[in-house]
Parts: C-alpha cells; structure tokens; sequence
C-alpha cells in the first residue's frame, strides 16, 4: 500500500515540477545545532570558572611566597607547587571542552520527504577479533540488529571483519543469515526495538510479551531464536561444527587442517548478495548484503590490529556494495535504535552544512552498568560534557565504534568545497554473480596488497597506535573537515563495560598509553594540528593526550602530603591563616560543582564517589603504567608485561559485580600499587592519631589540619582496598603475597626522611 502510495505522490510531484517543491522545503535544514550560551547553567559555569581561576592563583602566590628554608620540607613543597602548577594548567585544558557545548538535533521526516528514493548506500562495518572473548552469539547480535535497520534494504551492506578467522564465528553468522530472513521481517511488522534479538527477548521477558504482537507469531519467532542461540553455543562448546553442517556449505571447506588464527588465506564469504534476485525473506523483500570476511594472516606479516582489519573492510566494501557512508561498530556495540542511520544521514544530506561532515560520532553507551557504576565505565562526564564541547570546537574525536564515515573522508580525500554527488545506483560491475565476485574480490584482503601504498598512512585508517582511531579522526580533521557529535536521549549503541577493576585499568591504560603516543605523533594534535584545526580543539586533544603524564603530579599530591603528615612537616597554611581560605574554596566548590553536574546527568550521590575513588586508582596505574611504557619504547625498550589475567569464575564474579563489591582477585603490580599507597595512607593516619593520644598533643595539628583531612578522604576512599586486603575471604579478595609486599613497601616508604 505505501508502496503504491508514495510512487503517485512522487508521480504527482514531478508532474507540478518536483524541483520547486523540492528548492521550497530545502530552506529547512535537517539538523539543529543549539548553543547552550545564556542560559542559568551557563552563567553560574562562568562563575564558577571565574572564582576558581581566582582561587588557584591565589593558591600559587601562596606558594611561591612562603617556600620554606632547607631542612624544613623545602623539597616536598617546591614539588607540590610542581604538582599544583602542573594541575591548574590541565584544569585550563578541561575548560576548553566544556567553554562552548553544542547540541544537535535531527529531523528525519524531512529526509524522508526529500530523499526517500534517493538515499545513498550504507556499508556497516563489525569487527571482532577472537571468538573465545567475544562469543559468536554476541557477535551475531550485533549483526542482526544492524541488517534491520529501518533503512531500504537493498542499499544496506553489512560485513563482518573476523580476526580470530573463527570457522565458528562463520557458523554463526550463517545460521544468522537464516534467521534473518525471518527477523528483519518480524521487525518491520511489529516495529520491534531495540533490534538485537537477546536485548529485546530479554527486555521483552520482564515487561511481557508486547499486545500488537500475535502469539503465534511471537512464540515461533522467539523458538527460532532460542533453537538457533543453541546450535551455535552447542557447536562452541564442543569446538567443532556439526559434519552434516559442514557438508552444506562450501564455504567451511576454508578451513582445512593446517590454518590458525594467525596463518591462513583471505576467507571471503558472501553469504547473502543483496544484487541476486533470489535473496529475500520470508515475505519475499529484499535482504541487506552480508559478507563474512577473514583476511589473509601470515606470521611474517604484520597485520596492524583492527587498523588493518578496517582497511581491508574499506577495499572488499569498495568492489561489493561501495556504499558512500560506512558505519563501523563493535561487535559487542549493539543497535538500540533502528533509526539511526536516518539520524546519521540528517548531518550528511543537508543541503547547507552536510558536505563539510566526515564523520557522525555517536556516544559509547553500554547496557550493563550497575547502579552505582562502581568502576565508572559509564563514562558519563566524557560522553554528557566533553565531547559536546570538543563538538563545539570543530567536532569530536572518532571512538572506533558507533561512528559513521563518509567514505571518501575516510579513505583519506582533503575537504574541497562543493556539492556532493549522492549515487543511487549501486555499482553493477560486469559479472555480480555470487563466486566471481568472491574470487575477484579476495585479493584486496591479502597480506601483500598494501606493499608500497598509502593504505595505513595517508589512506584508511593509520598503522603504528593502540588508539588507531583517534589519530585517524584527528587527521580527518586536519584534511579539513568537519565532524558531528550525536548524542540523543536514547542511546543509539548499547556495548558491554568492563565488569572488574582489573580489566577497567587495563582498558585505561590502553586508552591513555594510545592517547599519549598520539601526541607524541607525527599527527600530533599540537604540531601537526596548528593551523588545521582550531585551538580549543587541540585542547580539547590533550586533555586525553596528557592523561598519562597526569599521573606523576597526582601520585605526588596522593603520597608526599600524608608522609609529611607522619613526618611532622606542614605543607598547607595553617588554619588560623587566611591562607587557608581559597584552598578550602577551591576543594569545597570543585567538588560541589563535580556532584551537582553528576546528579544532573543522573548519577547518583554514591555513583559520583565510586568515580572519584577510580579518578584516583586510574591516575595512580593505569596512567602511570602507560607512562612508563611509553617512555620504554622510546627508549627502545619494549613490551613490558604489564598484562593482567583474572582466573576467577565467570559466575562469581558477575555476583560480585552487580552487589557492586569490587574485584580484585589477582595479582598484577597494579594492584600492588593501590594496596601499597591505601595502607600508607592508613599507617600515616593512625600515626598521627597516637600522638595525639599518647603525647596528649593537639597544638602541632593546627599547621597539618588540611593534610590530616586530605589524607582522612584518601582512607575513606581506600575503604575497599582495605576490606579487599584484611576482611573478605571471596576469590575476589587481593592474594596473600601482594598483602605482604604491599604492607612492607608501605613501611619503607613510611621511613623514607623527607626534605
Ligand atoms: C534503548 O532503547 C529502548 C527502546 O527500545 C529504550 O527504552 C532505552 O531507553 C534505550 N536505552 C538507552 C540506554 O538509551
Ligand atoms: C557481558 C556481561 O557482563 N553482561 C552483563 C551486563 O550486565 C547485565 C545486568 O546489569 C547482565 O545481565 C549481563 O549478563
């Protein structure tokens, strides 16, 4: 019925001279940009702004005036006015991304109005990289939810790029191309979302079965689902794929003995080809393209991690579908809105602003964060405040997931002013059959292909950093264009956050041991970014770019004040002075403005504190560790085995997760770390405390008041440490061993005279 409906509508248009109507509607832009200047927020931000400044001046006059004589903590001051310079600037860094926020809207009925028929091809890009971390159900969930787009389907290509080169995660993803036939047809129906089938049976399984939908159908659907879910868990579990399975499809005889993860030949599957007529669902419409492909790995060659995965996603894509924009996710990054490639394409087509948008980055959200988000992963701050802010600058990083391309930005094009040509035609080269455009196809996912090309440097995404995705963003940026943050009140990608301490410092250390080596790129965001991009932006860089040399002040502030403390030496106004006062100042109405924006952002009161205490047990490891490894390789000493395993259950410690009780459970010098610094914290406290008890002395506290509380919160947000150190008997308590070298490091340090 729509069907027919549309075409007389678009008959009828184009009878009354379609490219007036058309030049009427397009004064109405299809995005909204909305500056939040003015408003009561804003102005009660300037004045924060504005007292702190005053208040950290102050607190360096302070420092600079009254530097102590030798032998009365000369040194440890003169490295606290280090660490309190080093910290008012990087609080300057922060503003920059928080100074002009931007928000953004989509109006996707206009698009529809305008472009229906004459949308562009979208290719999506999933990448996962080892069936055992990242099951093949997850992985085809991902996939499925992203084949239903509510999009036209014979313009949707979905590939998925498989770095473990998993027989079972190709299993997988063929059963899926069966269901799908079924799925994307029940979505459309209903209307189902989110379009992941485990999110939605399973939001669907607590609020029931939706009234619009038939029981007959529901329970077929869902059995489908379930039968399918089992096969493929069945055949992980065991390893193998099922004989008769194997004889059915030519495509598994890829996997002949001799090939592993690391050597074999490009596997490039075509499973379903949205050109051939005969692939259609069960309604008989059309189905999305889905390619599984396994690049060619050889030991002699190095494949550049998921950098390399992409760009050879960005050659086979070109040759199949060629789709203009490409949307990348990860294959734990679910779908949880069936709009939003029509979102993304609001900023693409507009008519005035589009053609200078390379990129569309949506937020990391993820859908099991526990109440409290007692690791802080929800990473609220970064994706409700500064990247809206970073958007106001020029336009926000790109994350590597739930981020949409245009292609020829990616591919590495420089921003030239003009319109832009959107194809409808989807290339049709001479020969699409399915196994000729396989055989054609594979070479471009060969080791040896990118020999003596620009591929990994001025084109696709860039070799040689953890965080490949950043520094490809930045240099986008720096071809001159533009980029779009798209935050909307439903999240549009649901991921998976790390559920253990150990796995959120590793994943920071990642993030900011990548974030530093960018800056110290060629690409950097200070050289190779001056002139290019603007300066609030590469602020807004190196907020992230600094994180790990962040870490050597924040240890000194958490370590050297509470040792003096113990040590007598007073390293803080006294409190009778009025010194005191913009310390006070600066702490009380940091924090307060810290908990009202968390609350604001729906945080709770506990969820904030949980992420203070990470704010300090990521400055004091993950940062720090990055650091040194950082400084190592340049040093040309690499690799250090920093790399923590967890070995505890999986069920125990998803119990542990959501009661929110943190878990240790291993040993890594990491943890070594925060034991040592908790108990050194402890030790000073108590120290403090008993000779106050037994010498009957108070009169010397008046010079240490600000250390005595600055240490008592550091204890305070060490309390899980200690219960983790000396009361718990779970498996996620810290091991025997670490206890004891944490407890002697603590003393040595304790004994250590200061200066
Ligand atoms: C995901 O989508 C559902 C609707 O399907 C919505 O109710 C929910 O709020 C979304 N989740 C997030 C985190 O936005
Ligand atoms: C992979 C994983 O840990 N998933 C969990 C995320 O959190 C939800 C509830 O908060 C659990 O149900 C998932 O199992």
């Amino acid at each position: 019925m729509r069907q027919i409906e549309r075409e007389r509508e678009r008959a009828r248009s184009m009878g009354l001279g379609r490219e007036e109507t058309r030049r009427d509607e397009q004064r109405f832009p299809l995005f909204e940009t909305e500056e939040a200047k003015g408003t009561a927020s804003r102005i009660s931000y300037k004045l924060y702004v504005g007292s702190i400044f005053v208040g950290v001046c102050l607190i360096l006059v302070y420092r600079a005036i009254y530097i102590p004589r030798e032998g009365e903590g000369r040194w440890s001051w003169i490295g606290m006015f280090g660490a309190e310079l080093w910290f008012s600037f990087y609080w300057l860094l922060t503003q920059s991304a928080r100074w002009n926020p931007v928000y953004r809207s989509t109006f996707k009925q206009r698009l529809s109005q305008r472009y229906e028929n004459d949308l562009p091809g979208v290719d999506i890009f999933v990448c996962t990289a080892d069936p055992i971390i990242e099951p093949p159900t997850l992985v085809i969930n991902t996939v499925l939810s992203v084949m239903a787009y509510d999009y036209p389907k014979e313009k949707l290509s979905v590939y998925l790029s498989d770095d473990g080169g998993s027989d079972l995660t190709f299993y997988a993803l063929l059963e899926a191309s069966h269901f799908s036939r079924h799925w994307i047809p029940f979505c459309k129906k209903f209307k189902v979302e989110p379009r992941s089938p485990v999110a939605y049976f399973s939001t669907a399984s607590q609020s029931g079965r939706p009234n619009a939908i038939n029981k007959d159908e529901w329970s077929t659907i869902k059995k489908l689902y379930e039968d399918m879910e089992n096969r493929i868990e069945t055949a992980v579990k065991s390893g193998r794929i099922p004989e008769e399975v194997r004889s059915k499809h030519t495509g598994f005889s890829e996997w002949h003995s001799g090939i592993s993860s690391r050597d074999h030949q490009t596997i490039l599957q075509i499973l379903i080809n949205g050109r051939d007529p005969t692939a259609v669902d069960i309604e008989g419409a059309a189905l999305p393209t889905l390619v599984y492909l396994a690049r060619e790995k050889r030991p002699q060659h190095h494949h550049n991690f998921k950098a390399g995965a992409m760009n050879a996603l960005l050659r086979v894509s070109s040759e199949i579908s060629n789709g203009q924009i490409i949307l990348n996710v990860d294959c734990d990054m679910y779908s949880n809105n069936s709009e939003s490639v029509r979102d993304a394409l609001c900023f693409f087509m507009d008519e005035e602003n589009g053609h200078e948008i390379a990129y569309v980055q949506f937020p990391q959200a993820f859908n099991n964060i526990t109440r409290n988000d007692l690791y802080a992963s929800s990473l609220r701050i970064i994706s409700e405040v500064d990247f809206h802010g970073m958007d106001g600058n020029g336009g926000p990083m790109y994350v590597g997931t739930g981020c949409f391309h245009r292609r020829e930005s990616l591919c590495g094009k420089k921003y030239s002013k003009g319109k832009v040509e959107w194809k409808q035609e989807i290339q049709s080269k001479t020969d699409n059959r399915t196994s000729n455009l396989e055989e054609r196809t594979k070479a471009l996912a060969s080791c040896t292909y990118e020999e003596n090309t620009q591929w990994g440097k001025e084109m696709g995404l860039k070799y040689g950093c953890p965080v490949e995705d950043v520094i490809t963003g930045l240099s986008i940026q720096c071809n001159g264009w533009k980029s779009v943050y798209y935050n909307p009140v439903r999240k549009g990608f649901l991921g998976v956050a790390p559920t253990t301490l150990a796995q959120t410092l590793l994943q920071h250390k990642r993030w900011s041991e990548g974030d530093l080596q960018v800056l110290l790129s060629s690409y950097s965001p200070l050289l190779y970014g001056h002139g290019k991009i603007s300066a609030g932006l590469q602020m807004g860089y190196c907020i992230y770019c600094l994180w790990a040399p962040t870490s050597l002040p924040t240890l000194y502030y958490v370590l050297i004040p509470s040792l003096c403390l113990f040590n007598g030496i007073s390293l803080f106004p006294k409190i009778s002075s009025p010194w005191v006062m913009p310390f006070l100042y600066v702490m009380v109405v940091h924090n307060a403005y810290s908990i009202s924006e968390s609350l604001h952002y729906g945080e709770t009161l506990y969820g904030w504190w949980n992420e203070k205490r990470m704010w300090v047990m990521k400055r004091t490891t993950s940062y720090l560790f990055a650091l040194i490894d950082t400084v190592l390789k340049l040093l040309g000493i690499s690799n250090s085995a920093f790399v923590i395993t967890t070995k505890v259950s999986d069920d125990e410690v998803s119990k542990r997760y959501q009661q929110e009780i943190m878990e240790f459970g291993g040993s890594s010098p990491m943890f070594t770390i925060l034991a040592t610094v908790a108990i050194i914290h402890l030790v000073c406290l108590v120290g403090v405390a008993i000779r106050v008890v037994i010498n009957r002395e108070v009169g010397f506290l008046g010079a240490l008041i600000l250390q005595v509380l600055l240490c008592g919160l550091l204890v305070i947000i060490n309390l899980p440490v200690y219960q983790a150190l000396f009361f718990r008997k779970d498996k996620g308590c810290l091991p025997s061993p670490l206890k004891f070298t944490s407890v002697g490091l603590a003393i040595l340090a304790c004994l250590i005279p200061l200066y």
